[in-house]
């Protein structure tokens, strides 16, 4: 008997945005199978109503059915720094962008620029000479139309938890950021990302990248802090119709996490002595230069 082929499944894309006074208070989105969109809609209008920045005055939810099936990629591997102050957890995060290829001037001005804190998306830096290549838009480019499968996503929350990192609203924040990063790392223009949190009370931030994975830094900004944002590192002088392309991968390629990776370290660095955790399944080199520093799990 002839096999009847299966129907193609159909994806759904739902983007929540929530905002007061029109500042933005926070955002959030997904890509779901059609059985699921109903739930997640549900699941998004409550997270726009319970931020700890306040309630908002306006909310946009927007569900958009996909054209195609997103493209399917693994999220990069998690690592946690932990560092003695600011100061470190700072230069910790300028080595491992170097390590990634960036130079320690385009680090500096994204530091710089996160500083500041006026960005909605991401600002692009040319990673060597750090200029600043998103100049048609001060808001910069945010990257969009990404999600997580369930069964990827069931897996990184077992990952998180045995991480230590088992509060709900941290396990969202982790899970949202890495999608974000995997993202943005499988773009071969990319170099590399950092991050900090425009929310005055998360303090953790991450640099990430295909050469680094995502690598977290505690402490990164002082708690109460309104500054935040993120910024990428590509390589190349981009020329109009390249830079267009980036962009269009960042905010209209659909892109599903659909595989995980292994958990990394947890590393603490005292007073220039490296520990690492029992939980230890991979290495962290901190040489800049070298095209991987994170061995047999990415
Ligand atoms: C944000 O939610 O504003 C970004 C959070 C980045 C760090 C998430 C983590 O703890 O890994
Ligand atoms: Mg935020």
């Amino acid at each position: 008997m002839k096999k009847e082929a299966r129907p193609p499944r159909i994806f759904w894309s739902i983007r929540m945005r929530a905002a007061c006074g029109g500042k933005h208070i926070s955002g959030a989105e997904g890509i779901f199978g059609e059985k699921d969109v109903e739930k997640a809609l549900f699941a998004y209008a409550k997270r726009a109503f319970s931020h700890s920045k306040g309630q908002p005055d306006s909310v946009i939810l927007k569900a958009e059915r996909l054209c195609s099936p997103p493209l399917s990629i693994t999220a990069l591997p998690i690592s946690t720094v932990e560092t003695k102050n600011q100061k470190e957890a700072r230069q910790k995060a300028v080595e491992f962008l170097m390590t990634a290829g960036v130079s320690r001037r385009a680090a500096t001005s994204a530091l710089k620029i996160i500083g500041e804190g006026s960005l909605k998306g991401a600002a692009i830096l040319e990673a060597k000479e750090g200029t600043r290549l998103d100049h048609e838009s001060d808001k910069g480019i945010r990257a969009s139309m990404l999600g997580i499968t369930k069964r990827a996503e069931g897996e990184l929350l077992a990952s998180l938890e045995e991480m230590g990192i088992n509060e709900d609203h941290k396990k969202k924040r982790v899970r949202d950021a890495l999608v974000i990063a995997s993202k943005v790392a499988a773009c071969p223009q990319v170099l590399a990302e950092i991050c900090i949190s425009d929310d005055p009370d998360y303090t953790t931030g991450y640099v990430a990248g295909a050469a680094i994975g995502y690598v977290r830094l505690p402490g990164i900004k002082k708690n109460g802090g309104g500054e935040g944002g993120r910024v990428f590192f590509v390589q190349g002088n981009y020329q109009k119709g390249k830079k267009s392309k980036l962009t269009e991968y960042l905010q209209k390629t659909p892109v599903i996490v659909g595989k995980i990776s292994p958990l990394n370290d947890i590393i603490t660095f005292h007073e220039g002595k490296t520990e690492k955790s029992k939980r230890a399944k991979a290495r962290l080199d901190l040489k800049p230069g070298s095209k991987k520093i994170i061995g047999k799990n990415n």
